[in-house]
């Protein structure tokens, strides 16, 4: 099988490259893998609209196909690559996990969205409006995550799922945005715990990341 992911470092395609990067550890299944650098406008040039016309990523292309959206993406890896155990196996606690996943990339990260591109969401006087409260919502989906962190292994229970990298992810963003991640003792606390796991070490190493990005704003 041939599988092609475009990802930009540290942005939510951190969590497809991982779980093909779980892949590839379990069962030796390789990827190809193609950096779009967002801040430079890679993903508005025609090569890659050719390639994903919603000019997004994550984009996996498998045997020339393209999968977009992560949840699907989390959701065909996890199919394809039962060896991986990208997600619980039991019905019931897989339901959860993707549960947990699609708060994440329908709720947490359209928060972020707002604080980082306020200008899609209002004109020049709602900006700073857009943003204030797109801050309170992102700090409020961060506190709930803190909460998720306290007293389980992993978010999603006893096993490492994809709604643990996307809370890297956030805590990144969150530094980015001025957020003091140390408020968030629990959530920092696991991120710090997570980044230890040798695959995610690899694919952080590999993407140039790391946990430290808070700058007061
Ligand atoms: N719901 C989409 C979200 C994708 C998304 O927002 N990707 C961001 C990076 S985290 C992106 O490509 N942004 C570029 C843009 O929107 O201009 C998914 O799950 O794939």
């Amino acid at each position: 099988m041939n599988l092609h992911l475009y990802f930009c470092p540290g942005t939510c395609s951190f969590v497809a490259h991982t779980a093909l990067e779980l892949v590839k550890e379990s069962s030796g299944q390789d990827y190809q893998s193609t950096l779009i650098n967002l801040r430079n406008g890679d993903h508005l040039k025609p090569e890659f609209k050719a390639i994903n016309p919603r000019m997004q990523v994550p984009a996996l292309q498998v045997n020339g196909k393209l999968l977009t959206q992560l949840i699907a993406i989390i959701e065909y890896i996890d199919a394809s690559f039962p060896k991986a155990k990208i997600l619980p196996k039991d019905t019931f606690e897989k339901a959860q996990a993707l549960s947990t996943l699609a708060w994440m990339n329908n709720t947490v990260h359209p928060a972020f969205t707002r604080i980082f591109r306020p200008e899609r969401f209002g004109g020049e006087n709602a900006k700073e409006d857009v943003k204030t409260i797109a801050l309170e919502n992102f700090k409020s989906h961060l506190a709930e995550i803190d909460s998720m962190t306290v007293s389980k292994e992993y978010i999603c229970g006893n096993t490492l799922t994809p709604a643990d990298i996307y809370a890297i992810a956030f805590i990144r963003w969150a530094g980015m945005a001025g957020i003091d991640p140390s408020q968030f003792k629990n959530y920092q606390k696991y991120v710090q715990k997570l980044v230890q796991n040798p695959v995610v070490k690899r694919i952080m190493d590999k993407e140039k990341i790391n946990l430290d990005t808070y700058q007061a704003h």
